[in-house]
């Protein structure tokens, strides 16, 4: 392995845990608009059905368990200890059931956000229209996830990593996503070897030096071996 590893996951390591992907046949998006379910203008027009949507993933969520790609990575960071950063565009929190440490660049279904005074605390499983804030009590708790339009996460640690890697890799996204597809481009510009895993060529596809094909569950833990 390399002194620094940066690894980028999204949607597809979690696909064998039983979570839709976004974009596949059937996936999130096939069955809701994202604009109506996943931008601060479809919260603000109908909040109870974006609280019904993350409500519904959240469930689905705590009730998924990870799969053999989760907690191959896990082992690989536990393996090489302060080498291994993961940056995940999921919000399902599988990646710290098995056990690793992870930048949310998306947020957490498992988080509630105050849109008024920016207080976090512990998501509850259902949250509702007017959810209270238990910092200023104003009704404003919003899932604290980042939606299109708004700036995701973390990004100057991000950076920083992506500047400072000797491998950058990314398993199961599509690359369709800014700022998250840009990322093995800055890491190629940065002298970083890159290797993408999927199921199938992503948008990006073509900018990574080597590709593992296959479903995460079986190609990752190869490649962490
Ligand atoms: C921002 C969180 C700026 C909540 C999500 C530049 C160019 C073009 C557009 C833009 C740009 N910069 C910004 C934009 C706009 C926009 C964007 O990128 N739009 C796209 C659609 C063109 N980006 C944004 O708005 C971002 N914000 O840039 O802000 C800014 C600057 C200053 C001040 C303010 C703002 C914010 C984007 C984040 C949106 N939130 N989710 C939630 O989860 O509901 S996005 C959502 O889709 C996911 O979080 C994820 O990040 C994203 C991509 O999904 P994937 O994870 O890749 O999943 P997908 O289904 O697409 O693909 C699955 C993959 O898995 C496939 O490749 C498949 O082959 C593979 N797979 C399937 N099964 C398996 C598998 N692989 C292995 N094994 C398997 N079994």
């Amino acid at each position: 392995m390399a002194d620094k590893i940066v690894i980028l996951t999204g949607a597809g390591i979690s696909a064998e845990s039983g979570l839709g992907t976004f974009r596949d046949e059937g996936g999130l998006w096939a069955k809701h608009r994202i604009q109506d379910v996943a931008t601060p203008e479809g919260f603000a027009h109908d909040p109870a059905l974006v609280h019904g949507f993350y409500n519904a993933r959240r469930a689905q969520a705590a009730e998924a368990t990870p799969n053999p790609a989760h907690e191959a990575l896990a082992r690989l960071q536990r393996d090489w200890p302060g080498e291994v950063v993961i940056v995940t565009q999921n919000v399902d929190g599988l990646h710290e059931k098995a056990g690793a440490e992870v930048i949310h660049m998306h947020g957490a279904l498992d988080s509630a956000l105050c849109h008024a005074c920016g207080h976090r605390w512990p998501a509850p499983p259902e949250m509702v229209v007017g959810e209270p804030c238990p910092a200023c009590g104003a009704g404003a708790g919003r899932p604290d996830v980042v939606w299109f339009g708004e700036m995701p996460y973390h990004m100057d640690r991000i950076e920083e990593h992506l500047l400072t890697c000797d491998l950058f890799a990314a398993v199961g996204t599509s690359g369709k996503v800014y700022p998250a597809a840009g990322f093995v481009e800055e890491a190629t510009f940065a002298g970083a070897r890159t290797v993408e895993l999927n199921l199938s060529d992503s948008d990006v596809s073509r900018i990574f030096q080597e590709h593992r094909v296959g479903p995460a569950s079986r190609i990752v833990p190869e490649w962490v071996a």
